[in-house]
């Protein structure tokens, strides 16, 4: 058994949630913020068997896409370090990361 965790683009969970239904994956939703945007996105949690791990990997990676965005870098000033200025900076965010963990145990009682 394996419990994959994938941050997703908040844009993209619905209609990796459906997809996932589609096949019979359970899936929980977490609302979730990245530490370096801080901005918010989605984080899915799956429990699935080893076989099925490629299959939903693929599901993810053909739902999610990779977009960019602004994001503001604060440096500071020349000739007066006490002043900050912010500039932007485009970062690429997505498709998904994708963690595969090990499950030592799974139970529903
Ligand atoms: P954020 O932390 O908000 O990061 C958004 C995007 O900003 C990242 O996209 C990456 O392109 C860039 N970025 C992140 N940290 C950076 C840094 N220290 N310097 C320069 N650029 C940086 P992704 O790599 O696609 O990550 C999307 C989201 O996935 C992240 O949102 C974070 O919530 C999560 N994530 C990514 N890698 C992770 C990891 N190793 N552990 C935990 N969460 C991770």
């Amino acid at each position: 058994m394996k419990l994959i965790m994938a941050i997703i683009n908040d844009d993209d969970a619905f209609q990796v949630m459906d997809a996932l239904n589609e096949q019979g994956y359970s899936v929980t939703k977490l609302a979730t913020t990245g530490g370096f945007l801080r901005a918010g996105n989605t984080t899915l949690i799956c429990g699935v068997t080893e076989e099925r791990v490629p299959e939903l990997i693929q599901i993810i990676e053909k739902k999610c896409k990779a977009r960019k965005q602004i994001t503001s870098v604060t440096t500071p000033q020349a000739g007066t370090p006490e002043s900050y200025a912010p500039y932007p900076v485009e970062v690429t965010v997505g498709g998904a990361t994708i963690f595969v963990l090990n499950v030592e145990e799974f139970k529903k009682v």
